[in-house]
């Protein structure tokens, strides 16, 4: 056999292959559509014209990829892996046309067959392979990751059905299942050459050869095919191309052959539908632990499959496994991939025989671990007798990683409750395994993702850790990506933006800071206004396509878009409104500030509460907004199926942001920042990021209110009741009055007693406590929105102090801090 002559890939090694003039593409276009989609122009449907745009496209993004593949091979740098649960991206198409720097071309070749390039873009569906901020956040970094210049690899869970679609019926969510790859995915690649083993159940079997250790040889009883599918994620003008690569999984045996020929035709494919279970939906529980035993498969599935094409790859670029810490940053992005930390030390233990003291040295090395949350029930925790029927090697080695640690505690004089915060194993709740604990041990750094979130960290969860490792810690704060949602989602304020301070902040997004005196013209601020008064208008016609609700784009805007949560207290928000109703019909004669209270987002399905919290918004709105008796002074919208593609017209749209958790339970929160950096006013706790924002935006140019984070404890050990101060409330009392009546579902009137009676027995969300507060600093907006040319200088200032919050400065100190990666940081 001759050897394998070298071929060179067609657009590798030439920096800039293609041509990107109108009249190229416009060719190109049709091209794929008569070779690749096999149309006729003339008889192309809108669909094809999507699929020909994201094939030209996706040309010139693979000639990048390759180019930064190689790169990056060739230059030996030390790669970062992101491991995470969801990856929330939403559509690619816009995305990878911007960072190309395509938009204009491709709109005018476009135009030359009649067709649209808005239209085609919103015919793409989202990827919605994530819940909320968690998931929107991992596709942030991997978009900053690709900007910034860090060799970043995106590992995940190919999911065939992302998140839930929601549909809203006589005022109450219905669940129904998202389908985005029924038309195919022309972003992704499958890689059958990258396909893993998965093993599940079965023994540990134990060799003892004299003089040495016992070698450990798990023997799963089941397995399971992990194949890869990459999708390319464009940075900023397409310098660098990085790969988010999702596992699928399969069965070994496809069909049962036997079983099938015997007649079994059922029984034939059992196996395999077991298998492709594992990948078949996202659980809809955010900051929620789900507890099933098929996640605990997703988890370690994911992160097995990860491990071993790390391992391969590092392998066919070094002799040996000696330095992957030095070669390799692996990102836990909470402790959904926690299980990594015992894998990767049973395939350095038992696969590749490495002493335990050394690979438990390696593994600390490679891991951080990003702590996303605080509240009790989201902390991951499995049963014992569950993880070891599923997971018998990893338990053992679980149980000898938390003997070393209670040792080493032990021996710096911690006592038996200190031990117990620390271990492992928690053994008040029929023993289970705490992955927070076993994440943190695992990791050289633990973060949290906000200033505030960070210092409680240290304070709560990871208390005695926190003592026993004193240098773990660290807080990164997040960040969103400028190009998604400034320069994509509002194009209007970017156009105002480059003509006022020019290009430079779409390079280096601190550089708005050139727009904040730009506040004080008055000829700035009026077309600033205008570019809002574009946004909401837009926002108001999908508002009336999908509900039939008019909205007068000169009211306020309050806008309120997340999960659904208890601690994020859309209940709060939808009894001032209730209130403000109250008062609106109570005194026509004062001069309101006509205000659309507008909602958003998705509760998780077995969350009761949430889902009557949708309910009852739904129920509000349907009262008010036919009550002719506040005219056009309030209105109040729910809007179904919140996700990435409706939250790009909503950021730009809103006057004014609600971000009003129970100060102490959001880590940190992302739409906060969107929102401000397209100019909105944040109404707000001094929770998560707000108080960073606060900092930044300085506090003429934010409304901050209520208990803070150490008084919420201090109330919630002192008072178990909202009753007294719904008593002494008239404003509060005759909102929670009305629920209770049943003024807004009078088919039905005692379907929110367990909803009120929250409020009376415990008011655990300080929802009566923080009523007041919120009340009057809404009034107080109420009276600024009136003084427009004080509230767009506000607004300018925000959008112009926001840079600091882009995901390129969070990624850059991760790498600093946390990866020793990146530019700057050759290895
Ligand atoms: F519970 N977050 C989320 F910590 O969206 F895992 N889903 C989750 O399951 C969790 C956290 C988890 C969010 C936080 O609630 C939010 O405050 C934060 O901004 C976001 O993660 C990104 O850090």
């Amino acid at each position: 056999m001759s050897a394998t002559p070298k071929i060179e890939p067609m657009g590798a090694k030439v920096p800039e292959p293609r041509q990107n003039d109108p009249d190229t593409l416009a060719r190109q276009i049709v091209e794929k559509m008569t070779y690749s989609i096999c149309k006729h122009p003339e008889q192309a449907r809108k669909y094809d014209w999507l699929r020909a745009v994201t094939l030209v496209v996706r040309d010139r993004i693979i000639d990048r990829w390759f180019a930064s593949t190689d790169r990056i091979r060739q230059s030996k740098d030390k790669r970062v892996y992101y491991l995470s649960m969801e990856f929330l991206i939403g559509r690619l198409l816009r995305d990878a046309i911007n960072n190309l720097q395509l938009t204009g071309a491709i709109r005018e070749a476009l135009k030359r067959y009649n067709v649209e390039l808005d239209m085609v873009e919103l015919l793409e569906p989202d990827a919605a392979l994530g819940n909320g901020g968690l998931g929107r956040l991992a596709a942030c970094f991997m978009e900053s990751m690709a900007s910034t210049g860090v060799p970043g690899v995106g590992y995940g869970i190919r999911y065939v059905h992302g998140f839930f679609r929601q549909e809203i019926a006589e005022g109450a969510q219905v669940e129904l299942p998202e389908t985005w790859l029924v038309h195919g995915n022309p972003w992704e690649f499958e890689r059958r050459d990258s396909t893993y083993e998965i093993g599940f159940g079965g023994k540990v079997l134990t060799q003892q050869e004299p003089g040495k250790p016992p070698r450990h040889v798990w023997r799963p009883a089941e397995r399971v095919l992990a194949v890869a599918y990459d999708t390319p994620i464009v940075g900023w003008r397409g310098e660098q191309v990085n790969t988010l690569r999702l596992w699928s999984a399969q069965a070994v045996d496809p069909i049962l052959l036997d079983a099938f020929n015997s007649g079994d035709h059922i029984g034939a494919l059992v196996e395999s539908n077991k298998a492709e279970a594992i990948t078949r939906v996202l659980y809809p529980a955010d900051s929620h632990q789900a507890g099933q035993e098929l996640r605990l498969r997703q988890e370690y599935f994911f992160s097995a499959a990860s491990l071993q094409d790390i391992i391969r790859r590092h392998l066919g670029e070094n002799d040996s496994l000696d330095n992957l810490a030095d070669k390799v940053a692996i990102q836990l992005n909470d402790t959904h991939p926690a299980v990594s930390v015992a894998e990767l030390m049973r395939l350095l233990v038992d696969v590749h025989g490495y002493e335990w003291g050394k690979a438990w040295e390696i593994t600390r090395a490679t891991f951080g671990y990003t702590n996303h949350t605080l509240l009790p029930e989201a902390l991951e925790h499995w049963p014992i007798n569950l993880f070891e029927r599923l997971l018998p090697r990893q338990m053992q080695i679980i149980y000898q990683i938390n003997a070393d640690v209670i040792r080493e505690a032990s021996q710096k004089g911690f006592d038996g409750s200190q031990i117990s915060a620390i271990s492992l194993i928690d053994e008040g709740h029929g023993r289970r395994v705490r992955m927070g604990q076993l994440a943190f041990v695992g990791s050289h750094a633990v973060n949290g993702v906000s200033a505030l979130h960070t210092e409680l960290m240290k304070e709560t969860v990871f208390r005695n850790l926190h003592d026993l490792y004193r240098d773990r810690i660290q807080n990164k704060t997040n960040g969103v990506t400028p190009r998604r949602w400034l320069m994509e989602s509002n194009p209007g304020l970017t156009g105002l933006l480059t003509e006022a301070i020019g290009p430079g902040f779409l390079d280096d997004v601190e550089k708005l800071r050139d727009a904040d005196p730009l506040a004080g013209d008055a000829g700035f601020r009026d077309r600033f206004a205008a570019v809002k008064r574009a946004n909401k208008a837009r926002l108001a016609d999908v508002i009336s396509d999908r509900l039939a609700i008019t909205l007068d784009p000169d009211a306020i805007f309050d806008i309120q878009v997340k999960r659904i949560h208890e601690y994020k207290r859309q209940f709060l928000n939808i009894i001032e409104a209730i209130a403000l109703y109250n008062q609106i019909r109570a005194h026509p004669e004062k001069d309101w500030t006509p205000r659309v209270k507008i909602f958003a987002g998705k509760a998780a399905p077995s969350y009761v509460q949430a889902k009557e919290i949708i309910h009852l918004a739904n129920d509000v709105a349907r009262v008010i907004n036919s009550d002719p008796s506040v005219r056009d002074l309030l209105k109040v919208v729910f809007i179904p199926n919140y996700n990435v593609s409706l939250a790009e017209i909503i950021m730009p749209a809103a006057d004014l942001s609600e971000q009003i958790s129970t100060a102490g339970l959001e880590a940190s929160g992302t739409g906060n920042m969107k929102f401000a950096l397209n100019g909105a006013l944040t109404i707000g706790t001094l929770d998560g990021a707000n108080v960073e924002m606060l900092e930044h935006v300085g506090e003429d140019n934010i409304f901050i209110f209520g208990l803070k984070a150490d008084e919420v404890a201090q109330r919630r050990r002192e008072t178990h009741s909202g009753r007294s101060i719904i008593e002494r409330t008239p404003l509060l009392r005759e909102a929670v009055n009305a629920i209770s009546t049943g003024v807004f579902c009078p088919e039905s009137p005692a379907r929110y007693h367990t909803l009120v009676s929250s409020l009376y027995n415990n008011d655990w969300w300080m929802i009566c406590a923080d009523f007041e507060a919120y009340w009057e600093t809404q009034r107080h907006l109420d009276e600024l929105f009136l003084r427009q040319d004080e509230w767009q200088a506000k607004a300018i200032r925000n959008t112009a102090r926001m840079g600091w919050f882009s995901s390129d400065r969070s990624i850059r100190e991760y790498a600093t801090d946390i990866w020793h990666a990146g530019p700057g940081k050759r290895a």
